[in-house]
């Protein structure tokens, strides 16, 4: 499953709460005056500084904002709110990049090369990227090369990796020359008609002549259509540099920012984008070889200022929702014969999509509506139904009316170690549901449904 944590953008709720606090008191005015706009630019310009954002496109960030205010003649206007957070919003999908850019995937075999410095990310998204474009873009037989040949364990964690991914790796030992790794891997690739070829190379702890010449070569080697800078989002400002030599010697066609899922303020590493015109491709969310997002920055600025990504969230649903089983739920509801069995099911499925404080943050006004307190609650109450559910038989589960039997009942509560109370509120939870789902059943028959009469677990 692509993009299985896709909710977990901790980075950005850093930067994100702070210019969505200074964005609600630009709607709370109904009158923009100069001094508002000094103020919230100010306000900006300290949100993307504290987010560490490199002080050159915090500038220019802060210049053009205001440049665009003024030219927009908002100052002094009624409701000037909505164009306010429009021109933020423009700048900053400016920033990260504007429009959504693919990896290239058109060589036969496509040929990507992975580059950055130790640590960063390199060779977890390498077999990232395999299962991307695998289930994304079709491709059957890719081949992991193993050019790091100086870190002892590195070629060993390729070898894992490509047998959780059921995928060749290539790999010459630890005592071959890079370069001659890579000539071979080349050859095999285009006799036995691989389509795909992702080369993971060393990483250094900085800039260092031998290893950059030994890329350069490998570059000339295997002509790569994709040249990837992993760059990590708990780097500091020193990744740019990094970022600006291994451009200049390699030209860089796209960054990878890993770690998204960290509290880290990432704003060095989104720098990168802005300062020297590479564009960010991917994004790593998590350790899992799921957790990689192809990098949308008008749905990461949506993100960032509070503004939902429904895009995401129905492209999430349908990645993780099975259409069969939905339907046939749907069936079984329809027919009066939902079960505790279509329930776990549900909860499953739920699941699957995230943790529901980050499922709300994707949804257009939601952000910041719903207490921290009532989802936690909510969410746990979907973990305990799990845990009691988990604790009944098949045949209760289809059957509910065999937990009423006091016996069956005392042997759920002790095998799930939960009590009484939480099993009768599962109970009475999942009795209210049958009850509103086979009237939902009847009004649907009658004609008279309502949508109101959906109520779902509260
Ligand atoms: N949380 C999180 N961890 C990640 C992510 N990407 C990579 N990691 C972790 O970061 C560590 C380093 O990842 P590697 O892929 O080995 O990094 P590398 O660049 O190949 O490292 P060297 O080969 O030593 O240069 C590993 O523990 C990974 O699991 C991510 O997006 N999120
Ligand atoms: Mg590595």
């Amino acid at each position: 499953m692509i993009g299985n944590f896709l909710y977990n953008y901790d980075m950005l709720d850093f930067l994100g709460k702070r210019l969505q606090k200074s964005m609600a008191k630009v709607k709370s005015k109904r009158v923009l005056s100069e001094e508002d706009i000094l103020r919230v630019t100010r306000e900006i310009k300290m949100a993307l500084l504290e987010a560490d954002v490199n002080l050159i496109v915090v500038k220019q960030f802060i210049k053009s904002v205001k440049e665009k205010v003024i030219g927009s003649e908002i100052i002094g206007k009624l409701n000037p709110s909505q164009q306010m957070i429009k021109i933020v919003k423009d700048e900053l999908v400016d920033v990260l990049g504007g429009k959504t850019k693919e990896v290239k995937i058109s060589g036969n075999p496509s040929i990507i090369m992975m580059t950055g410095l130790q640590g960063s990310g390199k060779t977890t998204t390498s077999a990232k990227i395999v299962k991307y474009l695998t289930k994304k873009e079709g491709k059957t037989k890719p081949l992991l090369v193993a050019a790091d040949v100086y870190r002892p364990a590195a070629i060993d964690q390729l070898i894992v990796l490509g047998k959780q991914l059921k995928i060749d790796v290539f790999s010459k030992g630890n005592n071959a020359d890079p370069r001659d790794i890579v000539k071979e891997a080349l050859k095999k690739a285009k006799t036995e008609n691989y389509d795909l070829v992702i080369i993971d190379t060393a990483g250094r702890l900085s800039i260092n002549e031998e290893l950059m010449k030994e890329l350069v070569d490998i570059k000339k080697i295997a002509k790569p259509h994709e040249i990837l800078f992993v760059a990590d989002a708990l780097s500091g400002q020193d990744v740019i540099n990094v970022a600006s030599t291994f451009n200049e010697r390699l030209s860089i066609t796209g960054t990878v920012i890993t770690k998204m899922d960290s509290d880290a303020r990432g704003g060095a590493a989104l720098s990168i984008r802005k300062l020297l015109n590479i564009p960010i491709k991917f994004i790593g969310t998590g350790e899992k070889i799921s957790a990689l997002d192809l990098f949308h920055p008008e749905r990461m600025a949506d993100r960032i200022l509070g503004m939902g990504d429904v895009l995401s969230l129905i492209e999430k649903a349908e990645e993780v929702i099975d259409e069969k089983k939905s339907k046939k739920i749907m069936n079984r509801m329809m027919s009066g014969n939902f079960n505790l069995d279509d329930l776990m099911d549900q909860l499953t499925q739920m699941k699957k999509m995230g943790k529901m404080s980050k499922i709300i943050k994707l949804i257009p006004g939601m952000n910041g509506k719903i207490s921290e307190d009532k989802l936690k609650s909510s969410e746990s109450k979907l973990i305990l139904y799990e845990i009691l559910i988990s604790s009944m038989t098949q045949e209760e589960r289809r059957n509910p009316r065999l937990l009423k039997s006091a016996s069956r009942k005392v042997r759920i509560i002790k095998g799930s170690g939960r009590s009484a109370q939480e099993y009768n509120a599962l109970i009475n939870e999942f009795e209210r549901m049958s009850k509103q789902m086979k009237q939902m059943a009847k009004s649907m028959k009658e004609g008279s449904f309502n949508p109101s009469m959906l109520g779902g677990i509260k």
